[in-house]
């Protein structure tokens, strides 16, 4: 797969290149293929340090959110690529869900829940206090570890942006996990050019102060990686 790379708004180290897969929900076999076309981009083009990152939102809606978990908890989807796996309000309503927060049970059934519970072997019919005995230990610490952001050199990965205004180090995981417009509408430099995923578009974002990469997989598009380095970047779509 030919990688069409534009002029980007960030800046890498030139030894360095970041792929970063956008919101996945279940979409195990589009993401597997993803993790294809890296491999061999990887064996193409060979770079110092690549890393991998996933901007978060793993489970809910989609046919798979257990094997989606599983392939990342598992540690190494692309063997030798370090990878930093980000969280997604999908996954903190989960956590929340599987605690005993009665609102966040309901607000995760609504959200896509329904599906992920039974790709665990789950129903939601089942009394709630039976929900966490369906998802492996392992997979719920995975859950419980993800990070909120993350910053290589010019870039700050966030699952759905920052809050304008507020310095990077100051942001709170309620703004970076679920804001929408103050950020998408923002004008700011931010301090960084942020990756962000939560917002469906039909086509990958680039601006001058950040990049959206959630092209809506679940909803029938396509699922999509954004390739940085240098000062240029290039999208991988499956
Ligand atoms: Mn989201």
């Amino acid at each position: 797969m030919t990688i069409d790379f534009a002029p980007a708004p960030g800046w890498l180290a030139p030894h360095r290149r970041v792929y970063a897969i956008g919101d996945i929900h279940g979409c195990l076999a589009q993401l597997q293929a993803l993790h294809t076309h890296i491999r061999a981009d990887l064996a193409a083009r060979p770079i110092a340090e690549p890393v991998l990152v996933h901007i978060g939102d793993y489970v809910d809606r989609g046919p798979d959110s257990r094997g989606v978990v599983a392939l990342l908890a598992a540690g190494d989807p692309v063997a030798g690529l370090p990878t930093i796996n980000l969280m997604g309000n999908h996954e903190r309503t989960m956590l929340d869900a599987l605690g005993g927060a009665g609102a966040s049970m309901t607000d995760w059934m609504i959200s896509g829940g329904k599906e992920a519970l039974a790709s665990w072997g789950g129903s939601h019919e089942a009394p709630r206090e039976s929900w966490p005995g369906f998802i492996p230990p392992d997979h719920t610490a995975w859950l419980a570890a993800l990070v909120h952001q993350h910053r290589i050199d010019g870039y700050v990965f966030a699952h759905a942006g920052v809050r304008p205004g507020v310095a990077l180090d100051a942001q709170v995981p309620q703004d970076l996990l679920t804001i929408r417009n103050s950020f998408l509408y923002s004008e700011a430099d931010h301090g960084a050019v942020i990756v962000h995923g939560h917002t469906p578009r039909g086509a990958p974002e680039v601006r001058h102060n950040r990049i959206g990469i959630d092209t809506g997989a679940v909803f029938g598009g396509e699922l999509t990686c954004a390739v940085l380095e240098g000062d240029r970047v290039g999208f991988l779509q499956v």
